[in-house]
């Protein structure tokens, strides 16, 4: 209504009484009155809990009072109610003629609590079913104001964002730290309308055209006959696809990188992948890739790590995200472009920009930041907000229009049409989530799931009994207009350009971007997915795909199969590396790291107080690790144990500090405990040994004082090696791990062999 206000005040430049179904009102005229229009962007929700329906006082496993404000709690009234709000008497005993008795059909509350649970749950996603997401804002630099019109971008604008990472293969109760692509999705809330960002933390896609993306992804899920295995690509059809289908190789290569087992959804860079166009006010245009930076840099688990992770703690990125921003560690990310002159062509440097397959490296095309994105809210309710969000990359703002890139043509259909079965009907931009912040005015009616109540009768142009409104907007009020491109003179054809055709180069810059620790690494992926792979014909394949990658990638993958390795049949292209794709090298923000703070009665209780303060106030987080829950050290003084010896794995912590060496225990606690196999008296707590020598193993910072050193005897490993602080006070010991743990491991640790 607030465009169609605007628009009654323009001039006609005809001067002729315009007919109802013109977009502008008759000139002269006053703007007919309307009805009001009930936006589905005005939810009229259940009302608010009254004063009597205060839930209990809950603290969350931060020591958070629980996310949803009290007003917020949609139940925990005095009184239990049906869906209808009668009150009800008792709702643990069906209505039976007498105690033993048959139960009644005409319990209609039994029938109405079944009947809604049956219903809980809607399909799942066919892809990216695992997810997590937060609330946040994004602020605009400016940076971006003259090669775009969107408004959202314009320098100080502010904008509420909606953002959901996830795995891509894997079902909703699947494990988070699994090998996997993940997808990083933004919804902004413009007011001109919802503009979505639909990513991935890896710049490349599987397929060159949407219509493979079945393909790819029957071969990625589970066997169809077993349904095993469950988010994983470690097994034949997923190989058997991407070896037949070369144009997967670089994709492929990721995935065999750290960056799919992330350490944290806040520590992954994210993507747009396609090639978008942006259009200024001006109505000129440019190409451009988004990009996002998160500021606690880009970091991963080892792959024993998150292995471990998945059966300890399959939930371990969800809770870190939500843990992070409860506890006020609010992730960023800088949104950043690169940009290419919009030439007909569509190529920068020789590279097909309409091909999803392919990056422009940065040192040939620097990222520009644009505006940063802050996740400051964790979602009251996952299946409303989580679970409901509805993406789509066609979901776009004036400024900001798509190529012809035909993998993005295609992700154009289906966004849409899977919500619909998804999400119940075609009504679910009306679900809150997914409810515009722009004003909605559409004359989209009826269907599944309608919640607005229209009013008037005339939902349709041209009409004249609604005065001929809504009317149509122009450039000058904000109208989304499709660039018009000059399309070039062709034939139809089921094709692809000649550039799509070259799948080894880029595979091949990435492997000569990493570092040596980063290859072997690569290496140990694909010997391990391959050793999964139970089809010879599709191992010897793969190793044929290898070869034109890198002939040292190849054999020693070769070897670990104990095949022969193959030679290359394409030309090896050396282009120079791209030191960006590279996770090492730089130091990060610490913000939000985990220390593990390991003591028993004998350590020393006053250092552990003095470092668990430290690390609280540099924005981190201690974790005192002992014997037993309950607290450490006098009753008057006491220090809080969070985690037990029992109960503990090294994979919950980025470092581990020790405050003096736990004895094992008299009492055998230990032997009791089947990981740690019956201790010596005396000698040092083996749960505490295995729990050194994990870390130790990812490369893990690990410090100490107070004699501790001699854990690290008895898990043999010597004290001076890289990324160990030891035999110092408990301050300079903190100050050595947060200094090593800035570059998030320990990598001198792994001697390179390639
Ligand atoms: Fe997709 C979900 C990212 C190609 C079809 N996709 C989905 C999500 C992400 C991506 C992050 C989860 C959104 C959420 O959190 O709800 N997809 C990508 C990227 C692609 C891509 C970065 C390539 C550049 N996708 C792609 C193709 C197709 C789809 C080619 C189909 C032709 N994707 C879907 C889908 C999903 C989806 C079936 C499942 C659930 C949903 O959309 O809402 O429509």
């Amino acid at each position: 209504t607030a465009a169609a206000k605007k628009t009654t005040t323009a001039k006609s430049t005809s001067g002729k009484r315009a007919k109802p179904d013109t977009a502008s009102p008759p000139a002269g005229r006053p703007a007919p009155k309307l009805p009001k229009v009930t936006e589905p962007t005005e939810p009229r929700g259940p009302l608010p809990p009254g004063q009597d329906q205060a839930g209990p006082d809950t603290l969350s496993p931060t020591g958070q009072p629980t996310g949803a404000p009290q007003a917020a709690v949609a139940q925990g009234g005095a009184y239990l109610t049906t869906a209808q709000g009668a009150r009800l008497h008792d709702s643990d005993h069906s209505l039976k003629a007498g105690p033993r008795g048959p139960v009644l059909l005409q319990d209609h509350h039994l029938r109405e609590k079944i009947t809604h649970f049956d219903h809980e749950r809607i399909p799942e996603r066919v892809v990216h079913a695992r997810g997590a997401a937060a609330h946040g804002t994004f602020q605009s630099y400016g940076t971006a104001g003259k090669v775009t019109k969107a408004a959202f971008l314009a320098k100080g604008a502010e904008t509420p964002v909606f953002v959901r990472f996830s795995t891509v293969l894997g079902s909703r109760g699947s494990a988070d730290t699994v090998r996997d692509t993940r997808g990083f999705a933004t919804k902004f809330y413009t007011g001109e309308g919802t503009f979505d960002l639909v990513g991935n933390n890896i710049p490349v896609f599987f397929i060159q055209d949407a219509i493979k993306f079945p393909d790819v992804i029957h071969a990625g899920k589970p066997h169809p006959d077993r349904e095993i295995p469950q988010a994983q690509s470690a097994h034949d059809t997923f190989w058997d696809f991407v070896s037949l289908h070369t144009e997967a190789t670089h994709h492929t290569i990721w995935n065999m990188s750290d960056r799919a087992i992330p350490r944290s959804f806040r520590m992954m860079e994210g993507f747009g992948i396609h090639t978008f166009r942006l259009v200024n006010a001006k109505g000129a245009t440019t190409l451009v890739k988004f990009h996002w930076k998160p500021k606690l840099g880009v970091h991963s688990l080892v792959w024993e790590e998150a292995q471990i992770t998945s059966g300890t703690d399959p939930d371990f990125h969800r809770r870190d995200l939500a843990d992070a921003i409860e506890a006020g560690a609010f992730p960023q990310w800088e949104l950043g472009i690169q940009t290419f002159p919009d030439t007909p062509e569509q190529t920068f440097e020789g590279i097909d920009l309409l091909d999803p397959t392919k990056i422009v490296p940065e040192e040939l095309a620097p990222v520009r930041a644009i505006g940063l994105m802050t996740l400051n809210a964790n979602p009251a309710n996952y299946f409303a907000e989580t679970e409901q969000v509805a993406f789509h990359p066609g979901h776009l703002v004036p400024g900001i229009d798509v190529t012809d890139d035909p993998l993005l043509a295609g992700r154009l259909f289906s966004y849409l049409d899977t919500q619909i079965s998804r999400l119940g009907g075609p009504n679910f931009a009306q679900i809150p989530v997914n409810r515009p912040h722009a004003p909605v005015n559409d004359m989209l009616r009826d269907g599944m799931h309608q919640s607005a109540v229209h009013t008037g009768v005339a939902p349709y142009r041209p009409n004249s009994l609604d005065g001929g409104c809504p009317f149509l907007a122009g450039t000058d009020t904000g109208a989304f207009i499709e660039v018009p491109l000059e399309l070039p003179a062709t034939r139809k054809v089921r094709d692809a350009p000649a550039s799509f055709a070259d799948h080894f180069t880029q595979p091949r810059l990435f492997w000569l971007s990493m570092t040596p620790v980063e290859r072997e690494h690569i290496i140990a992926a694909y010997t391990f997915e391959l050793s999964k792979c139970q089809q010879q014909a599709v191992k010897e394949r793969t190793l044929a795909v290898l070869a034109n990658i890198d002939p040292r990638l190849c054999a020693e993958v070769a070897t670990g199969l104990g095949l022969p390795a193959p030679a290359a049949t394409e030309p090896l292209v050396d282009t120079d590396p791209s030191p960006a794709l590279s996770q090492l090298g730089r130091t990060w923000p610490v913000d939000g790291r985990v220390i593990g703070i390991i003591a028993d009665p004998t350590c020393d209780l006053k250092g552990v107080r003095a470092v668990r303060n430290t690390v609280l106030k540099s924005g981190m987080v201690p974790l005192v690790i002992a014997p037993t829950g309950g607290t450490l050290g006098p009753k008057r003084n006491p220090v809080p144990v969070q985690r037990t010896f029992a109960t503990v794995r090294s994979t919950e912590f980025d470092a581990l500090l020790l405050a003096g060496t736990p004895q094992a225990a008299a009492d055998a606690h230990g032997a009791r405990d089947a990981k740690a196999g019956a201790p010596e008296p005396g000698s040092p707590d083996p749960r505490v040994l295995m729990l050194v020598s994990e870390a130790y193993r990812h490369g893990k910072a690990i410090g100490g004082w107070n004699g501790s050193s001699r854990i690290l005897e008895g898990a043999g490993i010597q004290a001076d090696g890289p990324g160990l602080a030891f035999n110092e006070t408990a301050a300079t010991a903190l100050e050595h791990l947060t200094h090593a743990l800035a570059q998030h491991r320990a990598w001198d640790r792994f001697p390179p062999t390639v």
